[in-house]
């Protein structure tokens, strides 16, 4: 029977709106749906007129918003940045006092800010939701990232957590086998508040950021098994799934065993081998990239994802220089099995230091905007439901279980175990591609990013040489208290004339 009033509505009708509008109906909640295009919403609410909680399709804003249980609770799912400021400007005017306006798009965390700061102007109240997961997550159960009030989030609580993925308690996997109608219940929620204002937005772009470090790596130890061990792509995806049932156990390893292990329908033969080589982005993993750079925290892994896309986009460019320039020859020697295991360290390894860049950005980032972040709760959000869901995280939920003020992912005795016991094949696998010219941006780029962190004596004396030399910015030394600085007019006028 349907309520007089809604518990939420939902504006947005694409794809994530559509799968989140029944997850939440799902849960028993009646949802009001409004879209731009009403033949989306009358079609929408047609095809799913036996939902538990009910979906109640509206033609006009008004009418959506007086629809609404006050305090109205509001969803929007539609582009980020000016789409999503255009359905806010249309909104407000009709809200009333306490109202909750939330922004379950990829919104850029500033601007999940500034439309914080100007919805609690009007009295209203703004929570900026990361959702992950895609199509299925939204239909089955996404991670959730909501930032905002604390009581905004009290408010939306029990929706976010009955619709949000559930793990296991014990083992942090994944209960899947949700059908539509039949909701999976218990479980822990892969949903938190995260902090206020823009926190949910930023940890969402963050977990983006991870991801495409997590996407390129897998791509270069495919190559490496390709263009080394000659390993055809069913092979090299059973080499995947066999991977997927110990410590690298995820959600990216067990879809890319199976598109290795795909047919082509139309030509036969692999599918993967027709794929054309040229990424797409659609903007996530660049802007973590210029937050890193923007605060000055090194992120290597990360950006290097991004710019393994941008060169493979360069397709003709490629292909041009490819009859041009030349590589190393010679042949791979290594005894393939063991080589696999190489690999297989060399990904572990490099998935740690690229997890560790992802939160020092997020320790960073809090100081900069006053937020408090729980990351071994954060870790526990991305076990479920989201891309980068692994059985890693639940390590990253322990380790700072053991200690939440850990400085880098890399001091946690476990995280430093694993690196130690795997670190020889991580160079191994990084020297091979280096010495028979296959690139590996993040394998390599990680293991710099390890080498460069553990070094108590970096080669930046020299830099800050030079810099003085031509620029007089001065340099501190490490005879005298930090914070001293000194300034020497160079060159030496007494110095020896050169041998050369
Ligand atoms: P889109 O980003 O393609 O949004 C299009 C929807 O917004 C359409 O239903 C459109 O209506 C509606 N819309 C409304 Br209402 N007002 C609009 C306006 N003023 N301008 C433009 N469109 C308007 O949908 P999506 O792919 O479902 O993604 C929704 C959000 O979720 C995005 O921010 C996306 O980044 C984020 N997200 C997506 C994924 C994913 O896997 N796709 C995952 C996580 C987050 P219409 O029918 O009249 O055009």
């Amino acid at each position: 029977m349907t309520k007089e009033k809604s518990d939420i509505g939902l504006i947005g009708l694409a794809v994530m709106g559509q799968n989140l509008a029944l997850n939440i109906a799902d849960h028993g909640f009646q949802i009001s749906v409004y879209n731009r295009t009403t033949s989306k919403t009358e079609t929408f609410v047609a095809a799913n007129t036996d939902t538990p909680g009910g979906v109640v399709g509206t033609e006009t804003l008004e009418e959506f918003v007086q629809s609404l249980a006050k305090p109205r609770k509001i969803i929007i799912l539609v582009q980020a940045g000016g789409a999503t400021d255009a359905v806010i400007e249309g909104l407000v005017p009709l809200l009333e006092q306490d109202d909750i306006v939330i922004d379950g798009g990829n919104a850029q965390w500033t601007d999940t800010i500034r439309r914080e700061k100007e919805l609690r102007a009007n009295g209203l109240r703004f929570v900026g939701s990361g959702v992950s997961g895609g199509e299925e997550g939204a239909r089955y159960g996404p991670s959730l990232m909501p930032g905002g009030a604390a009581e905004a989030w009290n408010e939306i609580k029990p929706i976010w957590l009955a619709m949000a993925a559930k793990v296991d308690a014990l083992t942090g996997k994944q209960l899947e086998g949700a059908k539509p109608g039949r909701p999976i219940t218990g479980g822990v929620p892969c949903a938190a508040h995260i902090g206020p204002d823009g926190a949910g937005h930023y940890v969402k772009m963050i977990h983006n950021g991870i991801e495409y470090g997590d996407m390129q790596m897998i791509c270069e130890v495919y190559h490496l098994m390709h263009g080394l061990l000659g390993m055809e792509p069913k092979e090299i995806g059973q080499v995947f799934a066999r991977w997927n049932e110990g410590l690298l156990d995820s959600y990216l390893i067990e879809i890319t065993a199976d598109i290795l292990q795909q047919t082509d329908p139309d030509a036969g033969g692999p599918l993967v081998d027709v794929v054309l080589d040229a990424a797409g982005q659609k903007g996530t993993g660049k802007w973590t990239s210029i937050n890193a750079l923007d605060m000055g925290i090194c992120a290597p892994t990360i950006a290097e994802a991004v710019f393994a896309r941008c060169l493979s986009a360069i397709k003709e460019e490629r292909v041009a220089a490819s009859e041009v320039l030349t590589g190393s020859s010679g042949t791979f020697t290594e005894n393939r099995d063991d080589f696999i295991g190489v690999l297989h360290d060399a990904l572990y390894c490099s998935k740690i230091c690229s997890y560790a860049q992802g939160f020092q950005l997020m320790r960073e980032a809090q100081k900069e905007y006053n937020w408090t972040l729980d990351f071994g709760q954060i870790a526990q959000i991305w076990r479920g439901g989201c891309i980068i869901r692994a059985a890693f995280l639940q390590k990253i939920t322990e380790a700072y279980g053991r200690d939440p003020s850990l400085a880098n992912l890399l001091l946690d005795p476990y995280f430093n175990e694993a690196i130690q016991n795997a670190q020889s094949n991580w160079r191994r696998a990084v020297s091979a591609a280096v010495g028979h010219g296959i690139p590996t941006p993040t394998l390599s780029s990680s293991l710099a990013y390890y080498d460069g962190y553990r070094s108590a004596r970096l080669p930046q004396n020299l830099l800050q040489g030079q810099r003085d030399y031509f620029g007089a910015h001065s340099y501190e030394r490490t005879d005298r208290p930090r914070g001293e600085f000194f300034h020497l007019d160079w060159p030496d006028p007494d110095r020896p004339q050169s041998m050369v």
